[in-house]
């Protein structure tokens, strides 16, 4: 039998064959014995898929997928929640680029994978998630634990289907896999009935698929890359837009020559942290509306911005109408849904990234433009990211400034949602793809254990290190059990402010400081950590930051630190919703500070 024994995967001889009968089966006559399961079918599918490891909960319409899966050399990993599941598959996704796999039974099961579907889908992750359902008679009748899952799961999912026939399994089992995997990637579900999973077949050897509305391979036109690259030889003041795409499509590479070759200084969104070096100078790191002032002002005056692998989000944009008003705009995407959807585009490029900016290396030509960088660099020194390095309380920014110290910023990252989030993005320097793991579009709470856990277990070799908010990692905390049950020895540093934080700034600056329901009692995280078997460490004075991390740092366990930090700190600079990307506030503040 393969599995997980005491941390460790162990791994049996495995055969992709029908012939894995019990003695009852071998009674049966040849003709019967060539014949596979659907669960079998299904087992055997996602092996020549190549997928080595899989989260999932049980329930009484999978049964038979994991009386198949007992045995099948793929590690399986159990969360304690099927969104935690979900988010631990995309988190997976995130960190390899393979793609991640979820499986649950149908009803309650289901439904508890709706916020991991959208998270993934807003922020194309590619997942396959297979669902039980009742059986294929009883669809329809309100049977136990039915729940219209394909219904429920459309608009969270790039493409979703239920198999009614087992002759259509294996081929809509492949066709998930190519779907969340090319084009603009993304979370496909397959709906399986209980009796599909027993029925007999005998699969034939055809791997076709039959999707022939579905084009996701397109040529990117040359006369379009052409003008792109003509345009950014004219361009005094470029600047470069990068989104999540360019990890997606694999593009770091190209995308360092590029604006190494045609000197663009490089602004990326949250998803695209980590495609291009900040620690370098043509950085403007984070932009939009808590991104830096820098890279705020240089969108803002460029001539030219060229946009890859980004769907112009309104928490990039801010205000619509004033958005980069005096710039052409170039967009590079492999969605053509997404050109011209937000904000009109003067030189569209459709297709894959990687394939792109190759074509386009070759007719770029260096230029000085010691002005604009002149430029950049003035903003650059007035307005750094800053905080208050003489105060006597722990200020969240710190915590996350010693991380990075202490991790050499080689650390996986992932996040909460609120400010912990924000502060991540703009005190961790990242300086490769994958690094940073963060629900950008769904902002969904709840995201940083379980993407932290599944990073790991694509990674075990790797730091990987939870930066949370308190009440993000209240809703899914009970997956810390599922980490020190396979012994992943994930990191989590709690900034734990007593409040909602994000909501709170949003009350104190909009709302006249009227914390209506921000705050919640939080449990002794030491002690929670303790009870499932993780290490805890609580740091509530400024001196001990560094040794608590470096304590962290030290421990074999699963390991959480409460941070009790500053309560009402803020995230600066900040642009009010609706607000130009010039307008921020914040930054008299920021320059005061030492
Ligand atoms: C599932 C979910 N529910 C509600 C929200 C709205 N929301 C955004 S940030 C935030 C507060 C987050 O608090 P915490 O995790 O403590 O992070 P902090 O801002 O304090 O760092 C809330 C409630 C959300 N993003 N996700
Ligand atoms: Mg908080």
């Amino acid at each position: 039998m393969a599995g997980w024994n005491n941390g460790k995967f162990i791994r049996k001889g495995y055969k992709m064959s029908a012939k894995r009968s019990t003695t009852a089966e071998q009674a049966k006559s040849k003709d019967q014995s060539s014949l596979k399961a659907g669960a079998q079918i299904i087992v055997d599918t996602l092996i020549e898929q190549g997928v080595e490891t899989m989260f999932g909960y049980l329930g009484g319409v999978v049964l038979p997928l994991f009386d198949r899966l007992y045995d099948a050399p793929i590690k399986f990993i159990i969360p304690r929640h099927e969104q935690g599941g979900c988010h631990m598959a995309d988190g997976y996704a995130r960190a390899s680029g393979k793609v991640g796999v979820i499986v649950t039974t149908s009803g309650p099961g289901a439904c508890n994978i709706v916020t991991g579907l959208a998270t993934a889908m807003m922020d194309s992750i590619p997942i396959v998630a297979l669902t039980g359902q009742v059986r294929t008679e009883l669809i329809g009748n309100d049977a136990f634990q039915e729940a219209d899952t394909t219904g429920i799961t459309r608009p969270v999912t790039k493409y979703n289907s239920i198999v009614k026939d087992i002759k259509d399994l294996a081929r809509t089992i492949r066709e998930a896999f190519y779907i969340a995997s090319t084009g603009r990637k993304g979370p496909v579900l397959v709906d399986i009935p209980v009796d599909v999973q027993v029925t007999k077949y005998q699969p034939d050897d055809s791997k076709e698929l039959l999707l022939p509305g579905y084009r996701p391979w397109i040529k990117p036109h040359a006369r379009q890359i052409s003008s792109a690259a003509k345009a950014i030889n004219e361009s005094q003041r470029p600047v470069l837009y990068i989104g999540g795409g360019i990890i997606s499509a694999e593009a770091s590479e190209e995308l360092r020559a590029f604006a190494d070759k045609a000197h663009i200084p490089v602004a990326m969104t949250l998803m695209g942290l980590g495609a291009f070096d900040q620690r370098r100078d043509e950085s403007l790191d984070m932009l939009g509306m808590h991104g830096s002032a820098y890279a705020n002002y240089a969108v803002q005056e460029c001539d030219l911005l060229i946009a890859i692998g980004a769907r112009f989000d309104d928490r990039v944009t801010g205000k619509l109408k004033t958005f980069a008003s005096n710039a052409k705009i170039i967009h590079v995407d492999v969605d053509p849904a997404s050109i011209s959807k937000n904000v009109p585009v003067d030189i569209p490029v459709v297709g894959d990234a990687k394939e792109i900016m190759t074509a386009m290396l070759a007719e770029v030509e260096y230029k000085e433009r010691a002005d604009w960088f002149g430029k950049i660099a003035q903003w650059k020194e007035k307005f750094p990211f800053k905080y208050d390095k003489n105060s006597g309380t722990i200020k969240p920014q710190y915590v996350i400034e010693e991380i990075y110290e202490q991790t050499k910023g080689n650390a996986i990252i992932t996040t909460g949602v609120g400010q912990n989030q924000m502060w991540t993005a703009q005190f961790y320097k990242f300086s490769r793809p994958r690094q940073l793991l963060s629900s950008g579009g769904l902002g969904t709470m709840g995201y940083g254990l379980p993407a932290a856990i599944g990073a790991q277990v694509a990674r075990p070799k790797e730091l990987v290190i939870d930066i949370d908010g308190d009440h993000s990692f209240n809703m899914t905390m009970t997956e810390l059990a599922t980490a020190v049950q396979y012994k992943l020895p994930i990191k989590v540093c709690i900034i734990n402010n007593g409040y909602m934080g994000m909501v709170r700034q949003w009350q104190e600056l909009f709302y006249g400081k009227r914390y209506s329901c921000s705050y919640l009692q939080n449990p002794n995280y030491e002690d929670v950590a303790r009870a499932v078997g993780a290490a805890g460490i609580t740091v509530d004075k400024k001196a001990d930051v560094p040794k608590a991390i470096k304590q962290m740092l030290a421990e074999k366990k699963p390991c959480v630190v409460d941070f009790r930090v500053e309560r009402e700190e803020n995230v600066w600079p900040m642009v009010p919703a609706g607000a130009s990307l010039d307008e921020m506030d914040g930054l008299d503040i920021m320059e005061s500070m030492a």
